[in-house]
């Protein structure tokens, strides 16, 4: 029994659902609908309350990365070049691409609970900073892509630099916090790599919640 907690709107949740639809590993999905919760069981018992989580059988595995790696080692691909990882990354540039792409996915997650959830003023010095410490990231990125995703091997199914990519930038459209005009690479290679089966089998949406048990 393989089980994701997660959430359909989630840029973390996408990352390891796309890497699940492309090695061919069925997961079922147990969404964790108040993201203000602070019940740690549900979120599968994440010490931080963060998703996603995965449990397999007994184990219970925490972090996108983590969980990407796993599904990969799940469809006995562990060792398999063509999936590349981070450590895998050979040049500065590239290696910073995936430092910053994590970077402003966590700083997305913080505007949105921040300001959207927890009504926080926007103007407070603090998401003030976040919010451009965002733009500047994609704004890099954008200059950046194409060496970046030329320094990829051509060979590769499948990196988690270009999945954390496209799903950081479709998060931005799914859930507007800075303006994502300003990054016409970005939104085109979105557009490029949203046209692949898993990424078609993953977008983004808020997941109903399920009807109130009568009293
Ligand atoms: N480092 C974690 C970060 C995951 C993360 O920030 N998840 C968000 C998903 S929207 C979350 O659970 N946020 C809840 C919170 O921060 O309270 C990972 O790679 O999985």
């Amino acid at each position: 029994m393989i089980q994701l907690f997660g959430r359909r709107s989630s840029h973390f949740t996408r990352t390891a659902a796309i890497f699940a639809h492309e090695l061919g590993v069925p997961f079922e999905l147990l969404v964790l609908h108040d993201l203000k919760s602070l019940d740690r069981a549900q979120f599968g018992g994440h010490p931080a309350m963060k998703l996603p989580v995965l449990r397999v059988g007994d184990e219970t595995l925490w972090g996108t990365e983590n969980i990407c790696r796993r599904f990969a080692e799940l469809a006995g691909r562990a060792t398999d070049s063509r999936l590349v990882w981070p450590e895998t990354l050979r040049d500065v540039r590239t290696r910073n691409a995936q430092e910053i792409t994590w970077h402003a996915m966590s700083a997305q997650v913080q505007l949105v609970l921040g300001i959207a959830l927890n009504r926080l003023p926007a103007d407070n010095g603090f998401f003030v900073k976040l919010a451009m410490g965002l733009a500047g990231s994609l704004a890099w990125l954008d200059e950046h892509l194409a060496p970046v995703l030329a320094a990829l091997p051509p060979e590769r199914q499948l990196s988690l630099l270009e999945v954390t990519i496209f799903c950081l930038t479709t998060h931005l459209e799914f859930r507007p916090t800075v303006p994502l005009e300003p990054y016409p690479n970005l939104r085109r290679f979105a557009e490029v790599f949203g046209q692949r089966p898993s990424a078609q089998q993953t977008t983004y949406l808020f997941d109903p919640r399920p009807p109130k048990e009568n009293p």
